[in-house]
């Protein structure tokens, strides 16, 4: 993790105040209790807060390190390690615990590395955001249709270069942060989803042809058309509205076309129109929960049908109650049986099912792996309570995204 390792050395090069220092502490406790997450630039004034809180101990005024005592080596070691040691731990504690977005872009993907202020206005003056973001990535303007001009960046040494604020950029930009995906030659944006040759189980090409549709993150290509001449275009999907009958929208955020950066296509028959040739999918998308769900079982009691609710933690892990059935009496409510942070709510999928055969609704459940496959483990119900038992399945060829279990709620 480089990320975390420059953290840490800046982090011992500064020493804040007093005020500044404790404002930092406070702001970090209140965003870590609403938020439960925290952008880079947020974790490094907090490595630099807890560092200085340490040197405050020993240091002095006069801006003299370690006076109060006797400044010898070991003790200045000795304090060193300290700190070091205090940041390494507050990092493995915030990584860990996924409070930190590292490989994983979400709302907290990390400005690109090679910006300069917000939508690289420093080095691309009049740059400004469009409004449009999804998943922490910016659409910047204006685009050349829209009075700017084309400014060429390269996104790393060696990189393809890309223009600023074309339609092709703001896609490249999203796979590059988001997938990991380099950016590649696509002249216009119809060619984005033709030209690409990257591992498919990142992003797999898909024709607008009626069999499925685009889920949030895909990438889509439109031909040239009147709407889009000689180039075409490409956006970035951010929400779908489809009914059973795979009619509705598909709402995208895209460059150098609408002034804010929106974009929305209908959807006839599972088909996109304005000439959407295709997109590239992105296999691991797992649809997100609702913030509730509900379970259904013998979970206690009698043999009468009971049912238990999953919930989603501050934190992003599951807690499961359960309801027990009376009969013509109504329901009693039996506690929460299940509290486990490290059961991604989003993510996991439960299948309730008597394995024993004791007349007891147990829990299967299942979490992915990021390379594609999944784990499934078992819960046994005590009639008071879940256990962890075991891991049961840990097939490496099914996706659980696509994969799904009946009977399952
Ligand atoms: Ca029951
Ligand atoms: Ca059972």
């Amino acid at each position: 993790m480089p990320e975390c390792g420059e953290v840490v050395n800046m982090a011992n090069r500064i020493n804040p105040s007093r005020p500044v220092r404790a404002s930092v502490l406070v702001y970090a406790g209140l965003r870590l209790a609403k938020a439960n997450s925290l952008t880079r630039p947020e974790l490094l004034l907090i490595l630099i807060a807890v560092h200085g809180t340490y040197l405050g101990r020993s240091s002095t005024k006069g801006g003299k390190m370690f006076p109060r005592g006797r400044p010898d080596k070991s003790r200045r070691a000795r304090i060193r390690s300290r700190i070091i040691g205090l940041g390494l731990a507050l990092l493995t504690a915030l990584c860990t615990s996924g409070l930190v977005g590292i490989s994983q872009a979400h709302a907290d993907t990390p400005l690109p590395s090679w910006w300069s202020g917000n939508c690289d206005a420093n080095n691309n003056s009049g740059s400004v955001p469009l409004g449009a973001s999804y998943n922490g990535v910016e659409a910047c303007g204006p685009g050349p249709t829209q009075g700017g001009s084309d400014h060429l960046v390269h996104f790393y040494t060696g990189a393809f270069g890309e223009y600023e604020w074309e339609c092709v950029e703001l896609v490249m930009r999203y796979m590059y942060q988001v997938y990991g995906v380099a950016p590649y030659s696509a002249p216009g944006g119809k060619d984005v989803v033709n030209n690409y040759s990257g591992s498919t189980s990142v992003l797999t090409k898909v024709t607008n042809d009626g069999t499925t549709t685009p889920t949030p993150g895909d990438i889509l290509s439109f031909a040239a058309s009147t709407n889009h001449p000689v180039y075409g275009h490409t956006a970035v999907v951010t929400s779908v509205s489809i009914n059973a009958s795979g009619n509705g929208t598909v709402t995208y955020m895209q460059q150098n076309a609408s002034a804010d950066g929106w974009g929305n296509v209908s959807v006839t028959a599972k088909t996109l129109g304005d000439s959407i040739s295709g997109w590239l999918h992105n296999p691991n998308y797992v649809q997100p929960k609702s913030v509730t769900y509900t379970l259904p079982g013998n979970f206690s009691g009698n043999s009468d049908q009971d049912f238990a609710y999953a919930t989603r933690e501050s934190g992003g892990g599951t807690d499961i109650a359960v309801w027990q059935s009376n009969g013509d009496s109504g329901m009693t409510w039996q506690g929460t049986w299940l509290q486990a942070s490290s059961i991604p709510f989003d993510t996991a999928v439960f299948i309730p099912a008597d394995y024993n055969g004791d007349g007891l609704t147990d829990l299967y459940y299942a979490t992915p792996h990021s390379g594609g496959g999944f784990d499934m483990a078992l819960l046994k119900n005590t009639g008071s309570g879940f256990t962890y038992v075991s891991q049961q399945w840990n097939p490496t060829s099914l996706n659980l995204s696509t994969t799904r279990f009946l009977p399952q709620s």
